[in-house]
């Protein structure tokens, strides 16, 4: 294991002096991670509660999925697309076969992903659905994130993620979040081409919609013959105790085999994150045939999609997924979670809800937005031991690694408890 000699405030100076700051991270340098566990500089442990915000769902440094990265590694690591490479095909066999869609467009990031799903929509909306040449419009919920670009910010409605990024990207109109109503009112004007959408918006601080709301969005969309696009970046690979968000209460925990009652197949499903393992980078689309045609040589790529240490990465992380029933252990310890929370917030006037599914979870602060309450909360709950991050100025997202056991949940759920109860500003 790397050593270093720097102490963590040095760490943070270099940082500060030599990067962008385009972040401001919680005061803790982290130097090794393992399973629910990390340690920074000085070797002091902490629960991860962020999950590297979900990408981290296998837990830090798998030995499966590292060894799958570190093999793979020592024999081909980038070929570019010019050519074939031997682990795309057979990931691509997997992922499809995993997720039950014909075919699947690898990327790398989850922006990448998102712009992919964006271009395929535009253009089948021209080629299938008759809609005239840069008319396209894709409908949007508003309080979504989906991701940093500039065409991904112009649909953004939160002002630090769009601000002075302009001019913005033309063909999105955003509608209220969990209004189906509001959705078929936009989706029933000419020329939509689809309707982008987190299953459960995770920045806008855990916003869960309606049980039915997934299921009615998609009965529109089909209505109307709009592309029904979900963004599962976040929300994906087993985090809300089911394999998709889009699973909803599925008891098939993973797959897909029944397309249980509550599963609403997306015409077009966007990964990303988790299906790094937490270890290297890898998103894309999957579709079937019909819409993912629409893409022809040269129309669509990047210089590391598809490469060989992703496809064998990506594998593993699913396989991981699949062998250590991390759906249904985020079913079963978000559940508890949720419970304790909520009796928490019987005893305590500083929390007010709690809200999530399966471990995609946010504890709401009482407390304005502008406050810095959740923050203070998050520096407490570190110097005890658990690191997590608010999302916004009064709620705090709570999102280990869905390895977590139930002795390594109520130790966490004790250093929550002790710090909201003896919480001091
Ligand atoms: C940051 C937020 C979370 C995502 C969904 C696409 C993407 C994301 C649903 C883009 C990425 C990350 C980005 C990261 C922090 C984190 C985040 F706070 F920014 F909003 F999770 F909620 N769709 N989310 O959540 O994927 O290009 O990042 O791989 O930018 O600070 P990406």
């Amino acid at each position: 294991m790397s050593t270093t000699q720097m102490t963590s405030k040095e760490a943070i100076e270099l940082e500060d002096k030599y990067g962008a700051h385009n972040y401001h991270p919680l005061p803790v340098v982290l130097h090794r991670g393992e399973g629910v566990y990390v340690w920074d500089i000085e070797r002091k442990q902490y629960f991860d509660f962020l999950s590297a915000y979900s990408a981290v769902n296998q837990g830090h440094c798998h030995p499966r999925i590292v060894r799958a990265m570190t093999d793979q590694a020592q024999q081909l690591t980038l070929t570019s697309r010019a050519f074939y490479n031997s682990r795309l095909g057979e990931f691509e066999q997997y992922i499809t076969d995993y997720f039950k869609f014909d075919k699947f467009l690898p990327m790398n990031s989850g922006a990448e992903a998102v712009e992919t799903a964006v271009k395929i929509a535009r253009k089948y909306g021209y080629e299938k659905n008759g809609i005239p040449e840069d008319q396209a419009i894709i409908v949007v919920a508003k309080d979504n994130f989906h991701g940093r670009t500039t065409t991904i910010v112009s649909f953004s409605n939160d002002e630090d993620a769009r601000k002075s990024f302009g001019p913005y990207t033309p063909g999105f109109e955003a509608i209220d979040y969990n209004d189906s109503k509001a959705l078929e009112a936009a989706v029933s004007k000419p020329n939509v081409a689809a309707f982008l959408v987190e299953p459960i918006q995770g920045e806008a601080g855990v916003n869960t919609p309606s049980d039915d709301y997934i299921r009615n969005a998609k009965a529109v969309c089909d209505k109307y013959n709009v592309l029904f696009i979900a963004d599962e970046i976040q929300t994906g690979i087993a985090r809300t105790g089911a394999l998709l968000a889009v699973c909803g209460k599925c008891s098939c925990q993973g797959h897909c085999e029944r397309q249980e009652a509550t599963y609403t197949r997306p015409s077009m499903l966007i990964l990303g994150k988790a299906l790094s393992g937490g270890a290297y980078p890898i998103s894309g689309v999957l579709a079937d045939d019909d819409i993912m045609n629409v893409i022809k040589p040269g129309q669509h790529g990047s210089t590391f999609g598809g490469n060989p240490i992703a496809a064998a990465v990506g594998t593993a992380a699913l396989e991981v997924v699949k062998h250590e029933k991390l759906a249904q252990n985020a079913r079963k310890l978000g559940d508890l979670f949720r419970s304790e929370m909520s009796k928490l917030a019987e005893e305590s006037d500083l929390v007010t809800l709690v809200r999530g599914r399966g471990l995609l979870n946010a504890v709401i602060i009482n407390d304005s937005q502008e406050s810095e309450t959740a923050w203070s909360i998050c520096l407490q709950l570190k110097d005890a031991g658990l690191l997590a991050k608010p999302t916004h100025g009064n709620i705090i997202r709570f999102a280990p690694p869905l390895v977590i056991t139930e002795k390594q949940m109520m130790q966490c759920v004790g250093i929550i408890r002790d710090t909201i109860l003896n919480y001091k500003a």
